[in-house]
């Protein structure tokens, strides 16, 4: 067997048709020569266009490696008068420590944090906020409660400017090197985390919004047109959602408990209805979840039927995810049950956008184990590992019932949604479908770190062509 295509260009060989004269019946001169000029216009076009695939396919698929940022300094910011504070140090260390235990660590590339400089901050943020936040550096501790009590759930330490800083210098950095086609992903295991910090605020346990300027960056520095935002975390991230809302140039799509405005941070604003304004109505995505213990299936679904026909139709040319873990089984806050595996298999349904470039950013999780475990799983998704099996459910009818809220509010807006019914779901109307959970049952675990991609290949398949039409 052969195993490797004869040449670069795509071995089309077409046969020569007999010579014959069987056209001279009737055919006019001019509708031979136009069709004749036809002809070579447009294997012209396709032969340009198929070098530009080329070159765009060969130079991205020289991006290889997923990047890892981290550093000691996230840890130095920290909760001096609660030290049992959830949004802790010890977050980033376990997820370290169970990239280490799992062998992933060394799979992929250190990328070295660095602070952001004022002008990025000021990307999204005020400069009297910016301000505000270098000086408390100098304060002393009462000083910064005060502070911090002008904000919903915030602390801020002496070192929080200088960590904060660096949490979005890291995610700048690799939004520098999947662009450059340096890496080809990455993941960036970084805190404070960002969704909820605003244009002149901290809040949330969030200093300044990470993905809400390394978006801002990416169109500035490196000129993209298009990025689609993911906040998984299990809070509303209504700090991206502003920045953004009347804006078409980012998609932003946030699943996060609701329960009709009973969860924090209690806004109408993260409501299924709610999709942007002016330009950018249809690019803000809300699923609001209203009972707790969605499961895999749950989000799964939600990918499959409502974020990605839209993201396959908005062709973002970078995704940046806000990847916060408290939507896992386990975690105090979120009440979830999606698995840690689950986030493997979002990780990589993204991983087919924007040419693979798809960076994650640490948001929220405070269980430190499911936190670690679904930061592991969603690290070998970016290295190219297989995502292990999940044990197979439906979706639940409230789950069923938010996705089918919000298609219907986005409906009118994305023409990939359309394929479904945008009516709301009736009673007794679905049909609750458990046949699949017995016929695939438990699948066995594929043995993980089988990496070969095998190509079947043989020159005689050139043989079976159309001979009358090449
Ligand atoms: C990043 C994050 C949660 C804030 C909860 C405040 N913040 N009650 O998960
Ligand atoms: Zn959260």
């Amino acid at each position: 067997m052969d195993t490797k295509p004869s040449g670069a260009r795509p071995a089309r060989r077409s046969p020569r048709l007999p010579n014959s004269n069987s056209n001279a019946q009737g055919r006019s001169e001019e509708l031979k020569e136009a069709k004749r000029k036809g002809k070579m216009d447009r294997s012209k076009g396709e032969d340009e266009l198929v070098a530009q695939l080329k070159h765009l396919e060969v130079s991205r698929s020289l991006a290889s490696g997923t990047g890892l940022v981290h550093s000691e300094e996230f840890t130095r910011h920290n909760c001096l008068w609660d030290p049992s504070h959830p949004e802790c140090p010890d977050r980033v260390t376990a997820i370290m420590e169970e990239l280490e235990r799992r062998d992933l660590r060394p799979r992929c590339l250190a990328v070295e944090p660095r602070e952001a400089t004022e002008q990025e901050l000021r990307l999204v943020h005020k400069k009297d906020y910016v301000d505000l936040m270098r000086k408390t550096q100098t304060m002393s501790e009462k000083e910064l409660q005060t502070i911090s009590e002008n904000y919903d759930s915030v602390y801020i330490h002496p070192d929080s400017f200088r960590v904060a800083s660096l949490a979005v210098g890291s995610l700048l950095e690799l939004v520098d090197k999947v662009m450059t086609s340096e890496l080809r992903n990455g993941f960036s295991v970084s805190r404070p985390p960002g969704h909820h910090a605003q244009f002149d605020q901290a809040n949330g346990y969030c200093l300044f919004n990470n993905v809400a300027i390394a978006t801002r960056y990416a169109q500035r520095q490196h000129r993209v047109k298009r990025v689609l935002v993911v906040d998984w975390d299990v809070h509303h991230g209504q700090g991206i959602q502003y920045a953004f809302e009347e804006d078409p140039s980012v998609l932003y799509f946030s699943v996060h408990r609701y329960e009709k405005a009973g969860f924090w941070p209690h806004l109408e604003a993260s409501d299924g209805p709610v999709a942007g304004s002016g330009a950018g109505l249809g690019y803000t995505i809300n699923l609001p979840w209203n009972k707790t213990g969605m499961t895999d299936a749950d989000y799964i679904t939600a990918f499959q039927h409502l974020l990605l026909p839209v993201a396959y139709q908005f062709q973002p040319q970078l995704v940046l995810v806000a990847a916060g873990f408290d939507c896992v089984r386990g975690d105090p806050k979120g009440e979830m049950e999606a698995t840690p595996q689950c986030f493997s298999i979002l990780t990589r349904m993204l991983m087919g956008l924007a040419e693979g470039r798809v960076l994650l950013a640490l948001e929220g999780g405070y269980n430190l184990r499911s936190t670690a475990e679904a930061s592991a799983a969603c690290v070998s998704s970016l290295l190219g590992d297989p995502c292990p099996p999940l044990s197979s459910s439906s979706p639940s009818l409230s789950a069923l019932t938010s996705i089918s809220e919000t298609i219907s509010a986005h409906y009118p807006y994305w023409s990939r949604l359309q394929v479904l019914e945008g009516g709301p779901l009736a009673d007794d109307v679905v049909i609750r479908h458990k046949a699949n959970e017995e016929q695939v049952g438990e699948t066995s675990p594929s043995p993980l770190g089988v990496m070969t991609t095998g190509l079947a290949y043989d020159e005689r398949m050139m043989e079976h062509l159309n001979l009358w039409d090449r």
